[in-house]
């Protein structure tokens, strides 16, 4: 496989109706020449209960930070994902859910959707829950989860989504963090045939911090779990029958907060990321229809968790503002075996499908009769979101699920952005696998080298943006000042995406991973200081460095070096230990793949840690080590590569 192999849409998309590629260049061409009268056009596909008179307010200056878009409109997000679809769709389909068992799912109509919303908006009501207050939502992949979003956007709350799988002290720090004063949740999650005691991590969690009046329980499984009176709520049994099918939508600024999403940076502490309504609204509406070239009636699937930022943008508030059916599925891809998804397809007749290039390794591995047992005939347009997919992957993809018909959308973007802003446009980009291929419309990356000069045509180095677009973060929640330095100190003047990129001669971009202490497993996001500070935290552990290394099915592993307290002996009772605390400080997405006791760890004489050693080491590119003369002891790396030799 070359780079260079292309693949032309025209037979891709035989079956497509797709963007042409003329209507693609005239879009580039006026984003650039007006980009204010291009976003004002893009964001009147949504109602504002007050027009906006200014479109953008922006400045990437560090000592002079703003980012404010559509800044005077008013608008309800919930209102623009339900409410305003009825007239013409109240009994369309918004919500496939696809249980965790084969025979249990359900379709919710936007009339059903917006009742079940308004009911729960009207719970945190009637409990104090006010515009502004923040509300953690630790939820199982099922439609109270997208419920329970679009009633705090209905009533001006903010949420905050964490991911099912986090442990009660991640789910803690998180809660604790964002001064959240009410937890949504279920009583258990059920995934791949096993349960996940939700309400018991809540308990948990709420053992180590203060400030939540309302926990309130959406029986899934009908377990048995411990209800505090006074603060906690079942959600069927209780709570949803209370009150009024019907609750006023709060209006909202455009630069009024959505949403705040917990994702993991270069410190030890997670980042609470906040978008706020109008121009993350808008950017998520555009790219789900642009990207996704959807239609209407069409059913669309992305696999990805609500408590990613995949699952926020591309399940919930984009599919929906479009009056899209999304499909929510519960499970794995493997249960009950791996024909799951292809099952899944023709079943619900699914014509749009996103999902990870991890989930994509993991299922090519299994038999194509996996695949090929299923026709996959309503299928026209795949996509994948989350790590660079490699050649290989992307082909098994395109030609095995695919049939080498479908358009492959390889879509790169992160938490800070909102929304997909390198992506082909299905029917107008021909593709090459591997490549995120071309910015959208509106978007303007460039690539500069480490001392921040803009490289022209074929490159490689760093990926910057030089202008803001509608769905940009607009500041880190507590921490403003984290904001700024994060993204804004390393290349002035530009938002620093923290990803390394190539562009080709045809100015095709190729993402080539993190540059920084950021490692993608298996798609989700770990900051190696998280990894290291749940090491250390264990009383045996000295010292701890962590870094990725490749991984056949996740595309990165966590690798773990760990030197213990004197005294202490390395064995597997103790690795064992150790991942198991990493597992209960984080939860099951942190634990090493590997790990490495060693009697020390490559210092330069300041006592800094050379991660550079470390990677080439876990990497067994022993040879390419580089200077290792500022080591405050050179031999420390033989020990290392014996040890990583004995592995
Ligand atoms: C949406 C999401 C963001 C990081 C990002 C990059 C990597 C995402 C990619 C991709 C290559 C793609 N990434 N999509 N790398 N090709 N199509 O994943 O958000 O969890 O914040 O991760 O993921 O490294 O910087 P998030």
């Amino acid at each position: 496989m070359t780079e260079s192999q292309v693949i032309k849409v025209s037979e891709a998309a035989a079956k497509s109706t797709l963007t042409d590629a003329q209507k693609a260049a005239e879009m580039r061409a006026i984003a650039k020449e007006d980009p204010e009268g291009f976003w004002s056009g893009i964001a009147q596909r949504l109602d504002w209960s007050k027009p906006f008179s200014q479109v953008k307010d922006v400045s990437f200056d560090a000592d002079n930070l703003r980012i404010n878009w559509f800044q005077d409109g008013e608008l309800n997000a919930c209102v623009n994902c339900l409410d305003r679809h009825l007239p013409e769709r109240a009994d369309d389909i918004a919500i496939i859910w696809e249980g965790d068992e084969p025979d249990d799912d359900k379709k919710i109509t936007y009339a059903e959707a917006l009742e079940e919303t308004c009911r729960m908006a009207n719970v945190l009501k009637a409990r104090g829950v006010k515009k502004g207050d923040r509300v953690v939502i630790y939820m199982p992949m099922i439609p109270e989860a997208a419920y329970a979003m679009l009633a705090c956007a209905r009533i001006g709350a903010v949420h905050s989504v964490v991911f099912g799988g986090f442990s009660p002290d991640a789910l803690a720090s998180r809660i604790e963090d964002c001064g959240a004063t009410a937890v949504i949740t279920a009583d258990e999650g059920v995934r791949g045939g096993k349960t996940v005691p939700l309400k018991t991590n809540v308990d948990k969690a709420l053992g180590k911090t203060n400030g939540v009046r309302l926990v309130l329980t959406v029986e899934r499984t009908g377990a048995n779990v411990s209800m505090q009176a006074g603060r906690d709520l079942f959600w069927f049994g209780e709570a949803r029958n209370d009150v009024s099918p019907e609750c006023p939508a709060e209006p909202m600024n455009a630069e009024d907060t959505l949403f705040i999403l917990y994702t993991s940076g270069s410190t030890g502490k997670p980042k609470g990321v906040l978008h706020t309504t109008g121009g993350y609204l808008t950017y998520v509406a555009y790219t789900h229809e642009m990207v996704f070239d959807y239609k209407p009636g069409e059913i669309y699937w992305c696999t990805a968790d609500v408590g990613w930022v995949t699952g926020h943008s591309y399940i919930v508030y984009g599919p929906l503002a479009n009056g899209a059916t999304t499909l929510m599925f519960e499970g794995v891809p493997t249960y009950p075996d791996a024909s799951r998804f292809w099952k899944v397809i023709d079943k619900h007749k699914v014509n749009i499908f996103y999902t990870a290039p991890t989930a994509i390794r993991a299922l090519m591995r299994e038999r194509d009769e996996h695949v090929t047992a299923t026709t996959r005939a309503s299928l026209r347009l795949l996509g994948t979101v989350g790590e660079p997919i490699n050649p290989e992957a992307w082909l098994w993809y395109y030609n095995v699920v695919g049939d080498a018909r479908c358009p492959i959308v390889d879509t790169w973007w992160q938490t800070e952005t909102g929304g997909v802003l390198i992506s082909p446009l299905p029917g107008a980009t021909d593709l090459k696998p591997g490549s995120a291929t071309l910015p959208l419309p509106g978007v303007f990356p460039a690539i500069v080298d480490a001392n921040g000069k803009t490289l022209e045509g074929a490159c490689e180095g760093n990926l910057i943006l030089t202008g803001s677009w509608p769905g940009q973060m607009r500041t880190v929640y507590g921490d403003h000042q984290r904001f700024i330095d994060t993204y804004f100190k390393t290349y002035p003047g530009s938002y620093f995406t923290g990803d390394g990129a190539r562009r080709d001669e045809d100015g095709y971009y190729w993402i080539t991973g993190r540059v920084d202490d950021v490692i993608n497993v298996s798609g989700h996001r770990m900051g190696t200081a998280e990894v290291e500070s749940a090491l250390v935290s264990h009383p045996k552990v000295a010292e701890a460095a962590v870094v990725g290394y490749p991984h056949d099915i996740k595309g990165q592993g966590i690798y773990a070096y760990v030197t213990l307290m004197e005294g202490e002996e390395a064995d597997a009772g103790l690795e064992k230990e150790l991942s198991d605390h990493v597992r209960s400080e984080i939860g099951p997405i942190a634990k090493p793949d590997l790990l490495h006791f060693t009697p020390a760890l490559p210092k330069t004489r300041s006592g800094k840690i050379m991660r550079r050693i470390l990677r080439k080491i876990a990497e067994n590119e022993f040879s390419s080590l580089g200077d290792t003369s500022t080591l405050a002891d050179p031999g420390v790396v033989d020990t290392l590569i014996e040890g990583r030799k004995n592995r």
